[in-house]
């Protein structure tokens, strides 16, 4: 079979339920995301996947490393933030293999169009790290239509070119997109792959009609005085109209029946989504904040399009996924931790077991899912849940299971020695505290 053109699609901080096919409410003007529906209904859907960070940079980290994110000094900012514009430290390095020079490798175009994260030039940058070509913000949030990061600087960039536009953020990366997939379409002997990492619907709270708004917030993009569900539900929305056109032009080129799209989110949802039945969300390391949808379509790939699988995975899984697909493999310098579910692909029933592992210097918080079971530690108190039986948390079984607990600690703890410790200054960013709104 010719190798897939690929499109990964990352949403910034949407919960695992915003979405309709993953449980969500319409919303007052009708289906959220109908068009991600339709993707999930003739593609691949997964209930337990997972992100490798409950907030953005690091999952971002390990989604371009296909590893744990731990293993470099950037990823253990939770998150990385404004400080880092003119850091040589806080960033991807260079010389690290990634999933875009992985897939170059192996013939590929390259492209992010969205959101990068990763550190400024010139000692980072998307150009640096395997892509060709990159339109979108370094920062971690920007306003929809100032294109301004928290700190008021502009942050829209062409290469490593900053240069203005007009427009709302959500509809440039989506035309921006179908430009791409237009111009792709020209020469097909070369596959591509497209990485379009939104910035919906992560904060400032502007629908396509809220220009006006951004003036009124621009010193603080936080946001902390405005949005609300319906506002929210209409980001979401405009994102999900966004993919559509992508999915139009492909299908007008010829070229959606062997196209890869992976649709997911960085992290959990933060303050309007809704992350039911799971608990907490943006920064925690309960299911609420890093369980999310995963979304495959692949007409030519998909073996039984409709299907929902239980299979655990995370980010980084993805990243081998893609770069397998691609008919790549990692650097021997730097295996991946990340697994390839390529066999899922020709055959969801082809689970396997996959222990995923996380910790976060906030809280003090260290996860590990194995099985049916999680291992969950969060300010120094250790819980145990089947999140088969109960996703949302609350029936803490350590007492009735101690043993079952002991194993699953040392088993969290042994991984835990593979990895470098948190560094020192490690820094932790909040946008809110109880201060600004009552905390559950
Ligand atoms: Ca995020």
């Amino acid at each position: 079979m010719k190798r897939p053109n690929i499109i990964f699609i990352v949403a910034d901080d949407l919960g695992f339920a915003d979405l309709g096919c993953y449980g969500g409410r319409d919303a007052a003007f009708g289906k959220v995301s109908p068009v991600l529906d339709q993707l999930a209904a003739n593609g691949l859907k997964f209930s337990d996947g997972y992100a490798n960070s409950p907030v953005c940079s690091p999952t971002r980290f390990g989604l371009m490393t296909a590893r744990y994110q731990y293993r470099l000094r950037g990823a253990a900012e939770e998150p990385i933030n404004s400080k880092a514009r003119t850091s040589t430290t806080l960033g991807l390095p260079t010389t690290h293999p990634t999933l875009p020079s992985l897939l170059k490798e192996q013939g590929y175009r390259t492209a992010l169009i969205g959101k990068w994260h990763l550190g400024y030039p010139p000692a980072f940058g998307p150009l640096r790290s395997g892509y060709d070509e990159f339109f979108g913000p370094m920062a971690g949030g920007v306003d929809y239509f100032t294109h301004c990061a928290s700190t008021g600087a502009h942050d829209l960039w062409v290469g490593e070119e900053e240069q203005p536009h007009e427009g709302y953020l959500t509809d440039l990366i989506s035309n921006k997109s179908v430009d791409y997939v237009k111009r792709m379409a020209q020469n097909t002997t070369q596959p591509f792959f497209l990485s379009m990492h939104y910035t919906a619907p992560h904060w400032p709270w502007e629908t396509r009609e809220d220009h006006a708004l951004a003036q009124s917030i621009k010193d603080n993009i936080f946001h902390l005085q405005g949005g609300n569900i319906h506002t929210y539900h209409r980001m979401i929305h405009h994102m999900d109209e966004g993919i559509g056109w992508v999915v139009n032009a492909l299908r007008e080129t010829g070229q959606l029946d062997n196209t890869l799209i992976v649709f997911t989110s960085d992290n959990g949802g933060e303050r309007f989504s809704d992350n039911w039945p799971l608990v907490g969300g943006k920064m925690d390391l309960t299911e609420g904040g890093i369980r999310v949808p995963w979304i495959a379509h692949w007409p030519e790939g998909i073996a039984k399009p409709g299907s929902t699988t239980a299979q655990h995975c995370m980010t980084m899984d993805w990243s081998a996924t893609l770069v397998d697909v691609g008919g790549g493999k990692a650097h021997p310098d730097y295996p991946f931790d990340g697994v390839s579910l390529k066999p899922l692909l020709s055959n969801p029933d082809a689970t396997f077991a996959r222990p995923l592992y996380w910790r976060m210097n906030h809280r003090g918080q260290r996860a590990l899912r194995s099985g049916d079971w999680k291992y969950l530690r969060v300010d120094g108190n250790d819980y145990l849940f089947n999140v088969v039986a109960d996703a949302r948390e609350r029936a803490n079984l350590a007492k009735q299971e101690p043993d079952r607990l002991e194993a699953m600690r040392s088993e969290w703890e042994r991984w835990h020695s593979t990895m470098p410790p948190i560094p020192e200054d490690a820094t932790i960013s909040l946008g809110f505290s109880v201060k600004d709104m009552p905390q559950r």
